[in-house]
């Protein structure tokens, strides 16, 4: 197994490709416009003419086949672009377009390490665009709207521009717990004493992925726990994640496992104390699996970074029948307001031959494209109130108000006035 990407704190939320697209039910992207008003913008003519998008993504592979009129940064080598480990952005790029297919593209492809995200903002800021989308999550505690992204989102907003971004997939692949250990062997106690937890992975993909991280001071972690991925017999280790904690300067709390996955063939999952007795009472931690379905997930605060951000919109995720799609991460945020703010379609379907697109990361740049609909037609509107006519306009779902599932409704923009 490779383990290049072993370093990433940084998650895309992924868009699964699913089904041939004669067997799928996916929505065809016409059928979203007019859904979500789009559709009367459009007829009225606002396509997003004069208006500068910003799309900040994990990669971009293939964009070059859609003769599509984009811009990166100078600096970037298109051939890497083109040929990035993964299309993410791309199809990103590609629902926004249907919905905006008049404004500007600007396109930035995320260092694999993902950590340049102040490298986008500053380049996005030197475009002066208007609405930026960011369909990618990213693992870095504490999910309160106090972090590394939340305060480069800040910045993009202090510079009014509409952030618009994925609330993540992990409603169901989400586990917080107190540590507990009653039998002295180390390895954690889920519900019912059980020391390990069920998990099936949706998809047969090269690598599955399981990140723990708890309560701990972010740069200098003391508590040192393990994450362990162990095999259906219950017995072997796939992956094991020991990194060692012990209050030095690049002893963060967290363990990252990646491990080879096949579509509904079970694993077990694991948190264990490197030293059996030495972990506070009360630590905290959380499992986030990537598209695997917990045997027993956490069905709430299950929003990272960046939609736990104040300044961003954060988008989830319903199916055509209108209910949650279940893997559509849930709020409350650690600080408990509530996220994510709209829900928009996903399951989309990008064209007759295409298969079906699935994730928070397809239903983001519906909303985003919405807000550039907005800009156009109200170009003295700030980006505060654009979100305001945004979440003022969605339709509500579930329970009434704004609740932690849909936030404040479904997207839906009234005709044009
Ligand atoms: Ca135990
Ligand atoms: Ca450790
Ligand atoms: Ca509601």
């Amino acid at each position: 197994m490779t383990r290049s990407i072993l370093s990433l704190t940084i998650i895309v939320t992924m868009i699964c490709t699913k089904g041939r697209a004669q067997e799928a039910a996916g929505i065809p992207l016409d059928a979203v416009r007019e859904y979500t008003g789009i559709q009367a913008w459009h007829a009225a003519g606002f396509k997003g003419q004069g208006v500068r998008v910003g799309i900040i993504d994990r990669g971009f592979a293939g964009i070059d086949q859609l003769e599509a009129a984009v811009t990166f940064p100078d600096y970037m080598d298109t051939a890497a672009i083109y040929n990035a480990y993964t299309n993410h952005g791309t199809l990103v790029y590609r629902v926004f377009y249907e919905m905006a297919p008049e404004a500007e593209y600007f396109l930035f492809q995320l260092n694999p390490s993902g950590k340049n995200i102040s490298e986008a903002v500053d380049w996005m800021l030197l475009q002066g665009v208007d609405v930026v989308n960011y369909s990618v999550t990213v693992l870095e505690i504490p999910f309160n709207g106090d972090n590394h992204q939340s305060r480069e989102m800040a910045r993009l907003a202090q510079n009014d521009v509409v952030i618009v971004a994925a609330a993540g997939n992990y409603g169901l692949s989400f586990v917080t717990d107190t540590y507990k250990d009653a039998d002295g062997d180390g390895w954690h106690e889920f519900e019912w004493g059980y020391e390990s937890m069920w998990t099936a992975p949706i998809f047969t993909s090269p690598f599955g992925e399981a990140h723990l991280r708890w309560q701990d001071v972010y740069t200098s972690a003391q508590i040192d726990l393990d994450l362990y991925v162990i095999a259906s017999d219950g017995q072997t280790v796939l992956e094991a994640s020991t990194k060692v904690q012990k209050g030095g300067s690049a002893d963060w709390p967290y363990e990252d496992s990646f491990y080879p996955t096949t579509a509904g063939v079970p694993i077990y999952v694991a948190v264990r104390a490197k030293v059996p007795g030495t972990i506070p009472d009360g630590t905290v931690f959380y499992l986030y699996l990537e598209d695997t379905t917990l045997g027993d997930p956490t069905l709430t605060g299950s929003i990272v970074a960046p939609g736990d951000s104040a300044d961003v919109l954060t988008v989830g995720s319903i199916e055509a029948n209108e209910s949650l799609w279940q893997r559509s991460s849930r709020g409350p945020t650690w600080d408990g307001r509530t996220k994510p703010d709209l829900v928009a379609p996903t399951r989309l379907q990008l064209s007759k031959s295409e298969e079906v697109v699935l994730g928070t990361s397809v239903s983001s740049p519906i909303v985003a494209a919405a807000a550039v609909l907005v800009r156009q037609s109200h170009p003295d509107w700030s980006q505060m109130e654009v979100r305001d006519f945004l979440t003022r306009n969605a339709l509500d779902l579930g329970e009434p108000g704004p609740d932690s599932f849909f936030g404040y409704g479904r997207l839906y923009l009234p005709p044009p006035q």
